[in-house]
């Protein structure tokens, strides 16, 4: 399997994010995919390749114009506030919720930053933009494996992408990746596009994204957002509007749940995957389902990501497996690269 990654990712660096009441050192850091690199490359997965991080053109098929417009240029405007903020992280503080506006961009900058976001916890920093975009083209690179007919790819990238809408970032996301990846390979000519999301949170971006979309199917096995960020998303009932109605599926499990309780889910997707007759999947591939999560609540272990990496190769799909969280940073890449080769192993 080829593995995507670009080492601009850790010009994204994050000092501290606002957690249940306080800021604390960032979660989301460049280490977590130095640990899944050094894995990939013990196991010998296959080889690792660096795309070149060209236009936008692909970025703006998902996300607006105005949006990558504010991503390109926010640490510059951030800086100009206050030549002393090249020290501090971006964090917004201001958000336009019900009967305010949106469609007017203030020239204020911490009010477009809130327009364009919807949490605290995602700071922007001097690299964000650069890292951002890289990743992207890492699954782009991963998508276009697919197309000239690769059986898996990998797309390691950070920061992850699966809560970034359209024109917002949060939860740590500024780029959706694999939504990148999944409208690439439509672009590429394939006609029906699943996506199965298996991070511990719902990919609420994703979901919008695709929210009115008959063409690419989305599904998630997710922590129940009653309780769970993101929590303004990822229930039950939410199964797509107008023509994507019926392509949107949403399983929400409470938390603490077992790896039995969760399999059960991920055969529920993968079953109403394969009705959808997808012609390949991109999966989000969070590993903070692990118990040992420090953000996150399920009860999966290690030699579990192996079971999981087979029940997906058995799906029988071209397959872009699409990095997204997971903060037990020792055993990340572990976690991931048993997925991997888990799939490997079954897809043979
Ligand atoms: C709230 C938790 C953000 C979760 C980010 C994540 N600060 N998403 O892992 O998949
Ligand atoms: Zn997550």
């Amino acid at each position: 399997m080829i593995t995507f990654f670009n080492d601009q990712h850790a010009l994204h660096h994050g000092k501290m994010e606002m957690f249940r009441g306080e800021l604390v050192p960032c979660f989301e850091i460049p280490a977590r995919l130095d640990h899944v690199l050094n894995e990939v490359k013990a196991r010998k997965l296959g080889v690792i390749e660096t795309p070149p991080s060209s236009g936008d053109e692909a970025i703006t098929r998902v996300h607006s114009q105005r949006y990558v417009d504010f991503l390109t240029g926010a640490w510059d405007e951030w800086v100009a506030l206050d030549p002393s903020n090249a020290q501090r992280d971006a964090i917004p503080s201001y958000w336009p919720i019900r009967t305010f506006r949106s469609d007017v961009l203030p020239a204020s900058f911490p009010a477009r930053m809130g327009l364009f976001s919807y949490d605290a916890g995602s700071p922007l920093t001097s690299g964000t933009w650069t890292a951002a975009r890289a990743g992207a083209h890492c699954a782009l690179g991963a998508a276009s494996a697919i197309t000239q007919g690769q059986r898996a790819s990998f797309a390691l990238t950070r920061p992850p992408g699966h809560h970034a809408g359209a024109d917002f970032f949060g939860g740590y996301c500024f780029l959706n990746n694999a939504a990148i990846a999944a409208q690439a390979l439509r672009d590429a000519g394939m006609e029906r596009v699943a996506i199965l999301d298996i991070d511990f949170h719902h990919g609420n971006g994703t979901q919008a994204i695709f929210y009115d979309r008959a063409d690419v199917f989305f599904a998630s096995v997710h922590g129940d957002p009653h309780t769970e960020y993101p929590y303004y998303l990822g229930y039950a009932d939410e199964r797509g509007e107008g023509a994507g109605l019926g392509f949107n599926l949403n399983l929400p499990l409470p938390r603490g749940a077992s790896f039995a309780l969760w399999r059960e889910a991920l055969a529920k997707a993968l079953q109403a995957i394969a009705a959808f007759k997808a012609q390949a999947l991109v999966v989000s591939l969070g590993v903070d389902t692990f118990a040992g999560d420090p953000v996150a609540g399920f009860g999966l272990q290690s030699p579990d990501y192996f079971r999981v990496g087979e029940d997906l190769a058995a799906a029988g799909l071209p397959t872009a497996f699409v990095f997204e969280g997971g903060y037990a940073v020792a055993e990340i890449g572990v976690n991931a690269v048993n997925v991997l080769e888990g799939f490997q192993q079954r897809a043979g």
